[in-house]
């Protein structure tokens, strides 16, 4: 009798590995993080440079766990949280097993050239490119022309229209991330979908109804700290005091607005995404604090969380 070859016997290799999103402000890199993962978990906002952490969102499918890593958009910086922005995403390519660059389908392939996508280059791992918001181009054959001048850039191991808004094309990605992805153990338990702890997400959920209310500079010139996070009681209340900083006296007049109005719709509008989220009730004790020019100051930046870590 004949024992079969041991490769038919053993179940298919498990796969695992980090994939970066990354690409130009507003490309729409949390959009797809979110379709992606099924769940939204970073914000997302019409305005550039909304994001400005790494964000893992955790994949995880039977045989293979893909670690998606959202990313703030590649720019030219210039200030320290601009300069600490564009850190995050090199640091974010160090140890990758793929790359997603995200791209408009609406515009013309020599953004790319941009000397702010540079890092992207000195990556060894594929790149595939997501050229995102096809729902923009009526007429698909206008893609031709295109792709093609993608195609002959030779930096793509695939290109693949979608909308991270509208879901076309995901799967295919998915797809394509999955046949690439090297063999391994998982990283995270099964049933995790972000390493970022629940003040981040709090505190981000905040920040993305600052860029909904506010104009011009305000969404930029605000972070967010929560001060306490907890379970009360048990109906699982949960009962969170959060600053929202801002760099000027007239900043924090802006924010607040007359009566508090807008700070109220800020207030409401992230409770209830909170609420939705988490399942149960939550308390939101909203304050508004003067950081003098934190975003130039590199104590301040640490202290509302932007820190590069390992
Ligand atoms: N029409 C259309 N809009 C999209 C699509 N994907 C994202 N958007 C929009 O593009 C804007 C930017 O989306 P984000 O996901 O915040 O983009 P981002 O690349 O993460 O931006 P930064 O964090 O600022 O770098 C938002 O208004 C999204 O709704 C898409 O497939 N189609
Ligand atoms: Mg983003």
């Amino acid at each position: 009798m004949t024992t079969p070859p041991e490769a038919s016997m053993s179940a298919p290799e498990h796969r695992s590995g980090f994939v970066a999103l990354v690409g130009r402000p507003n490309v729409g890199k949390s959009t797809l993080l979110n379709r992606l993962l099924g769940q939204k978990i970073a914000i997302v906002s019409s305005k550039p440079q909304t994001t400005r952490n790494r964000i893992t969102g955790i994949r995880t499918l039977p045989g293979a766990q893909i670690v998606y890593v959202d990313t703030p958009g590649l720019h030219h910086p210039r200030s320290r949280l601009g300069e600490f922005m564009v850190a995050t995403v090199a640091q974010a390519l160090e140890a990758v097993d793929g790359v997603v660059l995200v791209e408009e389908a609406t515009a013309s392939p020599t953004v790319l050239d941009d000397e702010s996508l540079e890092p992207l280059w000195r990556v060894s791992a594929p790149i595939l490119l997501a050229l995102n918001k096809v729902d923009r181009v009526p007429d698909k054959s206008a893609l031709l022309p295109v792709l093609d001048a993608y195609v002959r850039q030779g930096r793509f191991q695939e290109l693949i229209p979608l909308s991270a808004l509208h879901g076309d094309g995901v799967e295919r990605l998915e797809q394509s991330i999955l046949t690439r992805l090297p063999p391994g153990p998982p990283f995270y338990p099964a049933d995790t979908l972000t390493d970022q702890p629940e003040t981040f997400f709090v505190a981000e959920t905040i920040r993305e109804k600052l860029f909904l209310f506010t104009r011009q500079e305000i969404p930029y010139a605000s972070a967010v700290r929560v001060e306490e996070l907890e379970d009360r009681g048990p109906a699982g209340r949960l009962s969170v005091r959060a600053v929202i900083f801002v760099e000027q006296p007239s900043q924090k007049a802006i924010v607040i607005g007359a009566g508090g109005a807008v700070l109220k719709r800020i207030g409401q509008a992230a409770r209830r995404e909170l609420e939705a989220f988490f399942g149960v009730p939550v308390y939101l004790d909203l304050w508004v604090d003067v950081r003098r020019h934190w975003r130039r100051d590199v104590q301040a930046l640490r202290e509302l969380g932007y820190r590069l870590t390992s």
